[in-house]
């Protein structure tokens, strides 16, 4: 018997790789382990796993007719509950498969909308999960919703909150489209916060980084702040923004998002745009990399090739290598994932001096040459640009001020976005 502390059975997974030709043994060895530890966050234990080489997934039932068999023998063997599937299932995949199995059958984004739907904690984070879970949900609802006849508890089918998912198609759509409008509204709040930050024009800094990098413990060395750290994958979904005074006399603002990962479920990515607009709408970004991590490499080309999809690949860019505490001194020398990285440890605090100098740097480096028109109940932002930039003349006109100014680039932009404001 696997009983936990509240005498709850734990699920037991059988995992099931597929190598496809083209893919190397060893990412989707990486893989697999990811899809361990996920599985480990999402609070069931790992049964057992099995791996098809393939030319190409079977298209009605994903392994081959003598794979499947093997994954039915190893289920009962193990006494699983649940087969966790690396690759993305169709919904035909999954029920043909679970009827060979004999058990439920998810696949990686149904497992990591679960992980979400289990860590969503602010009014936001739950919409976007809910969303994203209906719209995983919908063409998967065969007849009259009889595939999900197996909802009521367990992995794949937690609902954020207390909520319970619904399976009837009919309300479905109409809970779809009143969430859209909902979270349209959580976003319009947060762009009038966002606004309102504008008008005191101070950089906005975003930590990115693959999940369990330890954007989160950075946040809580530079600031203090109060947020979760834990040795589990999505630890953060909701994004944390906290004031950090910097050496020269600046301060910039500084915001913790949510990871990412290989395979993010594009629904996601899409539910997720609201939160993830802090990260487009940011001057600089800090990329952390878990240089200690063995897949560090293709850990920091998700994350870029991410960042490029959110429209955010050309930002300026600070890479960062932490947990430099767990690599040992006589291991190679590191490769470059970035330009020029910074090495620092968010746990014992090595490396945040030279992080924030190159906060002050970069969030400071360009400086350009304006001219600001600013009309008379504008006219405070003039000490603003005395003190942000050198002014090289000014002009009072009968509508307001001209100003010709030279100033480092982010305050240039950010003193537009707020005369456009
Ligand atoms: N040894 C070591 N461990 C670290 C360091 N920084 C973070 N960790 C650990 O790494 C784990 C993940 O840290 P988090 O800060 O939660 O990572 P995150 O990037 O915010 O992760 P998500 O929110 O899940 O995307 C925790 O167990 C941290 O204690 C470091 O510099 N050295
Ligand atoms: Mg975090």
């Amino acid at each position: 018997m696997h009983q936990n502390d509240n005498s709850e059975r734990i699920e037991r997974a059988v995992l099931v790789g597929i190598e496809l030709p083209g893919d190397d043994s060893h990412s989707v060895e990486e893989s697999m382990r990811e899809l361990e530890r996920l599985t480990d966050t999402a609070g069931a234990e790992v049964a057992g796993r099995i791996i098809q080489k393939k030319s190409r997934p079977d298209g009605s039932t994903f392994l081959g007719k003598g794979k499947a068999q093997e994954l039915t023998d190893l289920c009962g063997e193990t006494e699983a509950d649940l087969v966790i599937c690396d690759r993305e299932l169709s919904p035909a995949q999954t029920r043909n498969l679970e009827e060979i199995v004999g058990v439920s059958v998810i696949d990686r984004s149904r497992l990591i909308l679960d992980i979400f739907a289990c860590r969503a904690k602010t009014r936001e984070g739950k919409l976007q999960v809910e969303l994203a879970q209906l719209n995983f949900l919908l063409p998967r609802l065969t007849g009259k919703g009889m595939a999900l006849s197996r909802l009521g508890g367990g992995i794949g089918t937690r609902g954020p909150g207390e909520t319970k998912l619904e399976v009837d198609r009919r309300r479905i759509r109409k809970r779809i489209s009143d969430l859209k409008k909902e979270i349209e509204e959580v976003r319009r709040h947060r762009e009038i916060m966002r606004r309102g930050r504008k008008d005191v024009p101070v950089p906005q800094v975003s930590l990115v980084g693959y999940t369990n990098a330890g954007k989160s413990t950075l946040l809580k060395k530079l600031t203090g702040a109060d947020v979760l750290v834990e040795d589990k994958l999505f630890a953060t979904l909701d994004p944390t923004t906290r004031r950090v005074d910097l050496p020269n006399n600046e301060m910039v603002l500084l915001t913790d998002t949510v990871g990412f990962i290989n395979n993010l479920p594009h629904h996601l990515v899409a539910a997720f745009r609201a939160t993830l607009e802090e990260v487009v709408e940011s001057d600089v970004l800090v990329h952390v990399i878990d240089i200690s991590h063995p897949n560090a490499a293709g850990q920091a080309q998700t994350v870029i090739k991410v960042l490029d999809s959110l429209g955010a690949g050309e930002k300026p860019t600070i890479t960062v290598y932490n947990k430099i505490d767990r690599v040992a001194e006589e291991q190679p020398p590191i490769p470059d994932y970035g330009d020029d990285p910074v090495l620092v440890s968010a746990l014992s605090g090595s490396g945040m001096s030279d992080l924030l100098d190159r906060i002050a740097r970069v969030a400071a480096i360009k400086r350009v040459r304006r001219r600001f028109f600013l009309p008379f109940d504008r006219s405070s932002l003039l000490s603003v640009l005395h003190q942000k930039g050198r002014v090289i003349k000014q002009d009072h006109g009968p509508e307001g001020i001209t100003v010709d100014v030279e100033l480092e680039e982010v305050w240039a932009s950010r003193i537009e976005s707020v005369l456009k404001g």
